[in-house]
């Protein structure tokens, strides 16, 4: 659907009316106008004027094997016409629900069994809050309440997983934070490391942080330790090689939970399944959304530990907990067709042989850019971190500026890479081929150029 300017205009002036969007700047968006997007085609987006816009983000970390699946609308067209919705409350099931819990006790972690489903990755990290806190309770040692996370961490929007996560703005905009959750440094060795310490040194450091944290808090207190394998929405920080290891160390000592957030990381990102099977973490907890439908509806869920279901059947009380669109069965079956196209397409190995050497390869050749601080990848994450002088990694001042006329460089070139302050992050989908990493090659070498020409005046010679 391509709309003529007076029909964009109008669709603008609406949004502008009656639409509140997220995480946005109010005043600025209804002076600017958003961008109208109506279509998708594999990797690409196209806006109402018929740009066509190469997606570096696969939506917001999400659209996996792209757009335009048919096989997605016909499962879902298919499972509408047999029984659209029925709840999952009250002693009832439906296909759907249980051939998606299966499947993903099939590919997840060793001994991770059993899926409790909500719609979104907050749902699914307030879900597993509460399920840690009254696994703790079952056991008898209900002063366990304390959940450690970290800093810049992003877990969701609802209160409860916006406490723990380690965002300062999200807290500001709490009203209060909810209680129960400290934050210990993030694995960020770029932006955190001290002079000269080696990546190595720094995950050592970052991670006992943990233990420092568990052992001022009082062992006996804390129920938990929830991360995610990789920082998404924080800038796409990948934590040093040496950094989870030692993390699970400090787990299995104090013998806490381990809850990874896998809503970005799960369902190929990294090569694997998901992140704890490429670290080789042994979570408790793994909260999943985003990719398990390709974002083609919503559906999220956590899917639990042996340990922890069996606790939960040794007592004959109910958890008081779930949702009306919990294991939603078109959102089920829309999800078993995407994990189908994932097994048949073998998009998952397909990360690990082409998608990241592609990505790695390609940004290294930004490293020597005069605006370039440090280039980083894993799987098919990358992000490229604008600094106003490389060799000290002075930033430029008022941070997220220039990540900004970036991004809306990007934008104008057809291309969707979003900024984090001033670091630059992409998540492109599963489906990748050549010709997309060249066409990104080409764009992001273009961008960071009209950017430098923009701020040439602040950056060091
Ligand atoms: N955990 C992680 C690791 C996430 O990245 C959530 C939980 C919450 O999921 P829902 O479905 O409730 O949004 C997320 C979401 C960004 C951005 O700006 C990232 C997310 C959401 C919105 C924006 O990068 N991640």
């Amino acid at each position: 659907m391509v709309t003529n300017q007076y029909q964009t205009a109008q669709i603008k002036e609406l949004d502008a009316l009656h639409h509140l969007h997220p995480f946005t700047d109010h005043k600025s968006l209804r002076t600017g106008g958003a961008r109208v997007i109506v279509r998708g085609e594999g990797p690409y987006i196209f806006d109402s004027e018929g740009h066509r816009i190469l997606d570096g983000m696969a939506g917001l970390w999400t659209t996996n094997v792209g757009y335009g699946r048919k096989a997605l609308a016909e499962a879902a067209y298919k499972q509408m016409l047999d029984l659209p919705y029925y709840n999952t409350f009250f002693r009832t099931t439906h296909p759907p629900v249980v051939a998606l819990a299966r499947k993903l006790a099939e590919i997840a972690p060793a001994n991770l069994n059993q899926v409790f489903f909500g719609s979104s990755g907050s749902e699914s990290n307030d879900t597993a809050i509460r399920l840690i806190r009254h696994y703790w309770v079952l056991k008898g040692e209900p002063q366990r309440r304390i959940i450690i996370s970290r800093k810049n961490a992003y877990h969701g929007s609802t209160i409860a997983a916006g406490s723990m996560g380690g965002m300062a703005h999200v807290h500001a905009h709490s009203y209060p934070v909810y209680e129960g959750f400290r934050h210990i440094m993030d694995p960020y060795w770029y932006g955190e490391a001290k002079d000269g310490e080696t990546p190595e040194a720094f995950g050592l450091r970052a991670a006992r942080a943990l233990e420092e944290e568990i052992l001022a808090v009082g062992p006996e207190n804390v129920a938990a330790f929830a991360g995610e394998p990789v920082q998404g929405a924080g800038g796409v920080k990948i934590a040093p090689e040496t950094y989870w290891p030692e993390v699970q160390r400090i787990i299995d000592k104090y013998g806490i939970l381990l809850l990874a957030d896998e809503v970005i990381t799960g369902f190929g990102r990294l090569g694997t399944w998901f992140a704890s099977q490429h670290y080789g973490l042994k979570p408790h907890l793994m909260t999943f959304a985003k990719a398990v439908t390709s974002g083609y509806l919503p559906l999220s869920g956590v899917i639990v530990h042996d340990e922890i279901a069996d606790t939960l059947m040794a007592h004959d009380d109910d958890f008081h907990h779930g949702y009306t669109f919990s294991g939603h069965p078109v959102a089920c079956a829309v999800a078993l067709k995407n994990l189908e196209i994932m097994e048949e397409e073998r998009l998952v190995p397909r990360v690990k042989e082409f998608g990241a050497p592609s990505l790695a390869k390609m940004l290294a050749k930004f490293k020597d850019h005069p605006l370039v601080g440090e280039v980083r990848s894993i799987g098919l994450l990358g992000a490229i971190e604008l600094v106003a002088d490389k060799r000290t990694r002075r930033r430029f001042d008022n941070l997220g500026r220039v990540g900004l006329i970036c991004r809306d460089h990007f934008f104008r070139e057809g291309f969707i890479m979003r900024a984090v302050f001033d670091t630059m992050v992409m998540a492109p989908p599963l489906i990748w081929t050549k010709d997309q990493f060249d066409e990104a090659e080409a764009v992001i070498r273009r961008v960071l150029d009209l950017t430098l020409s923009d701020v040439a005046g602040e950056v060091a010679a």
